[in-house]
């Protein structure tokens, strides 16, 4: 049986990713700040699979390592990272841009991914085997009005995809990136600091993608015989052509 750590396991894509993952039979290490999440998914998702759960910010290194390196006997040999954890923190012209809101997503999104990544790579190497699925954006192929620190984060993870799959190109690690375009889940209330009215309007008039769409892909991605690697995968609704067109009713 396979083992999946996924970060930002308490909500949206994550979460979902992690449902799907159980239905798959892989066994699960949860990541995410708000524990009380955790349990409750631990308590559902233990049904299936062995499930374990590390609270932690990404943001803090020590922290990261300390858990990643003291994973229970049971949960040490890790054959899937999902790098999930990440949001968008204000919607702005670069000039008006909160400074704040600039070292959230990219301390988050880009070194948060770093460090999860890093405290993951021995064990993978040592494994000889392992594979890395790094959730970018439909904000990291094309930049969009004042998307401008949060568009820089997500081509970062781009960026790293590739890095990634270049450096690991002899150990037998596949590494590959799923990219998303609208979704609706907690982003956007994230994106505007809680102004559940705002984001509810960024998917009004059209569908958009739910949790559960890109978690299957996610489950049909880990579940490829191990020669298929998936590299980059953009996914859109269809009412959505680019970061700026989407049919609205
Ligand atoms: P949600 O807000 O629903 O989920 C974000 C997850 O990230 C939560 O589980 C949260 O957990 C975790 N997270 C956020 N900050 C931290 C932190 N500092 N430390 C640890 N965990 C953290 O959003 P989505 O599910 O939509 O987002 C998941 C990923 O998908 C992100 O990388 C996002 O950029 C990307 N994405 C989303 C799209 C969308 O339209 N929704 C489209 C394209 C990409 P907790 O708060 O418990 O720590
Ligand atoms: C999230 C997609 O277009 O809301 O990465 O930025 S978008």
């Amino acid at each position: 049986m396979k083992t999946a750590l996924i970060t930002g396991a308490t909500s949206g894509i994550g979460k979902a990713t992690a449902s799907a993952f159980a239905r798959e039979g892989i066994n699960l290490i949860l990541c995410g700040r708000r524990e009380e999440r955790l349990a409750e998914l631990k308590k559902e998702l233990s049904k299936r699979v062995a499930v374990h759960t590390l609270s932690f910010d990404v943001r803090d290194k020590e922290v990261v390592f300390q858990k990643i390196n003291s994973l229970p006997e049971k949960f040490q040999k890790i054959d899937i990272l999902i790098n999930n954890a990440g949001n968008a923190h204000g919607l702005n012209p670069i000039q008006d841009g909160n400074i704040d809101d600039w070292d959230a997503m990219l301390d988050i999104n880009v070194k948060g991914l770093l460090y999860v990544s890093k405290a993951i790579f021995p064990k993978m190497i040592s494994q000889g085997t392992g594979h890395i699925i790094n959730i970018g954006s439909t904000a990291g192929k094309e930049v969009y009005p004042n998307g401008n620190v949060y568009c820089a984060s997500k081509y970062a993870v781009d960026a790293l995809n590739q890095a990634m799959r270049i450096d690991f190109n002899k150990q037998g690690i596949r590494v590959g990136a799923v990219n998303p375009g609208l979704t609706q889940t907690e982003f956007s209330e994230v994106r505007f600091k809680g102004d559940t009215e705002k984001a509810k309007s960024v998917y009004e008039g059209f569908q958009a993608l739910r949790p559960e769409d890109i978690a299957d892909i996610i489950r049909f991605v880990v579940t490829r015989p191990y020669h298929v690697n998936i590299a980059d995968l953009v996914v859109m609704p269809t009412a959505q052509a680019n970061s700026t067109t989407v049919n609205k009713e």
